[in-house]
């Protein structure tokens, strides 16, 4: 996908402030400090379209933007962060299922993880809680530029069997060397624009 606009449009806290220009829409979601913001960054070619930042755990807004003026993104808050306090977390829960349960025009979720990590419970419970509820999702393994070749298929191998995924559902990736931008674009495509 050659990016020719992007466009942030607001941060909302609950449904009633959310767009509804229904683009199709892709939400990105993940572990706070996993990449989320410069994933976004790299797709679309910006150095703070989402904004990276090293406190992590601090914004609890879902955060959407307009790509191409045809395609809407969305940032959802980031989680498993240890130092937010529960109410916080549970925050967190009613806003982001609040979102994933309500958005009619929702195509795919990206879920971010660390290739370098195991998933953890939340990253578990978030993908079983995306497949009862049968939204569509890529699993990003994403920092691959901290690992040879060969870890990288090794680790993509392990976190496939972990979460029960094949190899190939799980796109390897990196901010920073752009490894794997464009099969996450034909991903996002496919889920958005199918073919007729
Ligand atoms: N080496 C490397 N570092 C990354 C990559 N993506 C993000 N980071 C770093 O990880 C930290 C968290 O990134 P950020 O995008 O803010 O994560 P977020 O909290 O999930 O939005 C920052 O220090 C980034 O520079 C990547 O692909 N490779
Ligand atoms: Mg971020």
């Amino acid at each position: 996908m050659k990016v020719t606009s992007t466009e942030f449009i607001k941060s909302a806290v609950d449904p009633s402030q959310y767009p509804n220009n229904l683009l199709p829409e892709v939400a990105f979601v993940g572990r706070s400090n996993v990449g989320k913001s410069s994933l976004i960054n790299a797709l679309v070619n910006r150095k703070r379209l989402a904004k990276t930042s090293n406190t992590p755990g601090r914004t609890q807004l879902v955060n959407f933007f307009v790509i191409n003026k045809n395609l809407s993104f969305v940032d959802l808050p980031g989680y498993g962060y240890a130092k937010v306090p529960v109410s916080v977390k549970r925050g967190w829960k009613a806003m982001v299922e609040g979102y994933l349960e309500g958005r009619e025009n929702l195509r795919l979720v990206v879920m971010i993880l660390d290739i370098r990590r195991d998933p953890s419970e939340n990253d578990d419970q978030l993908i079983q809680w995306l497949r009862s509820n049968n939204i569509k999702i890529v699993l990003v393994l994403t920092k691959t530029d901290k690992f040879s070749r060969g870890q990288v298929n090794i680790s993509r191998r392990k976190i496939g069997e972990h979460l029960g995924v094949s190899y190939d559902e799980l796109v390897p990736f990196s901010a920073r060397t752009r490894y794997g931008k464009n099969d996450l674009w034909k991903v996002i495509e496919d889920a958005c624009y199918p073919a007729p």
